[in-house]
């Protein structure tokens, strides 16, 4: 059984918003176009309270119940079936979906026997990067959708792919999905 993986595709990661990814609204039509494929759709999303460590490096984002924190409105979000909520508590913790503070989702796939889990959204470099590499870690066979992630800095999100390369993570493109 197989999951797809939506991290953090807000508002405030696309352009326009307050921690904006180049281009970040570009993957969301290759992630609506595939989300049929998988058993299970899995997002995460950062949702922080208004004050907190996490501010001290970044400029606020994805604050809770504002737009800026709502997925990209053009994301099938109906589809998702599980919405993970993550850096709820101020602290600078919750660069990974596997740190969602409202689900277990290591319990979660377990007990949806999701063997495979096919990473996508933003940012590359940051919290696709940690999701990933938690994935791998807690022995799933994972892999990064690579036209279905972008990062704030294109040099440090080829590098990150190749890291995350060498610890398992198998990059594909969204059409090699069957
Ligand atoms: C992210 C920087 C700060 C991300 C979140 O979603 O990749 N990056 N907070």
């Amino acid at each position: 059984m197989r999951a797809l993986l939506i991290v953090d595709l807000q508002n405030d990661f696309c352009p326009g918003g307050a921690l904006a990814v180049p281009d970040g609204d570009k993957i969301v039509p290759v992630i609506n176009s595939i989300m049929d494929k998988f058993d299970l759709v899995v997002s995460s999303q950062d949702w922080h309270p208004d004050e907190g460590e996490h501010f001290k490096k970044w400029p606020p984002h994805c604050l809770q119940n504002t737009r800026g924190g709502d997925f990209h409105p053009d994301l099938r979000s109906d589809k998702i079936d599980i919405k993970l909520l993550k850096g709820t508590d101020g602290s600078d913790t919750g660069y990974s979906a596997f740190e969602a503070t409202n689900i277990d989702l290591v319990k979660l796939l377990k007990e949806k026997n999701i063997d495979k889990l096919y990473i996508t959204g933003l940012a590359t470099e940051y919290c696709v990067k940690a999701t990933a590499i938690d994935a791998a870690k807690n022995g799933f066979d994972t892999y990064l959708i690579v036209d279905a992630t972008k990062g704030l800095d294109e040099e440090k999100s080829r590098k990150t792919i190749e890291e995350l390369e060498k610890i398992g993570v198998k990059p594909v493109v969204s059409t090699e999905i069957l």
